[in-house]
């Protein structure tokens, strides 16, 4: 299931969990039903305990999409598309947030022994990174 966000290039997704009773929960993300990109790269942010006031991200990117989960504890995402902002709390295993290209992000607010899983569309490429947001202003502004 998917919900549209605020900001362009972003939604919600919730993946289908298979209840197991005492045993735990199962939760599923498949290519195209869930995920809308052949995925090409996952990584994971952990270890952020002790530094709860630590910021990451800070970026856009060009080309690459990515669906963030955050599998243990809870953060916040805040998403600029140059026009909205939207600040989003992950804090489910089983809900994600696809973001898309030219979408501003930062991720802080790390609680509870937070993970973020992030699956990606492409492998680390850092010419794809637009890390500056002044910059970011002006590609979005010529690459509508
Ligand atoms: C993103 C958010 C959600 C690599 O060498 N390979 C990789 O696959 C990644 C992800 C990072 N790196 C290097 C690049 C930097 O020297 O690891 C260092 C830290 O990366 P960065 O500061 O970009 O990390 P975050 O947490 O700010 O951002 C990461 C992803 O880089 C980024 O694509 O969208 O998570």
């Amino acid at each position: 299931m998917s919900t549209d966000l605020s900001v362009k290039n972003a939604r919600l997704i919730k993946l289908q969990t298979v209840l197991d009773g005492f045993d735990g929960i199962l939760s599923i993300a498949e290519i195209q039903r869930d995920i809308p990109f052949e995925v090409r790269r996952v990584y994971y942010i952990y270890n952020l305990i002790k530094h709860k006031d630590v910021m990451r991200g800070k970026h856009a990117h060009k080309k690459l999409e990515q669906m963030l989960f955050c599998v243990n504890g809870s953060c916040v995402i805040e998403l600029d598309d140059g026009e909205n902002k939207q600040e989003i709390l992950l804090n489910s295993p089983n809900v994600g947030i696809y973001v898309g290209t030219k979408l501003w992000h930062t991720m802080k607010n790390f609680q509870n022994n937070c993970i973020l899983l992030v699956l990606a569309s492409d492998v680390y490429k850092e010419s794809d990174y637009i890390r500056d947001y002044e910059e970011f202003v002006k590609y979005i502004k010529t690459h509508a």
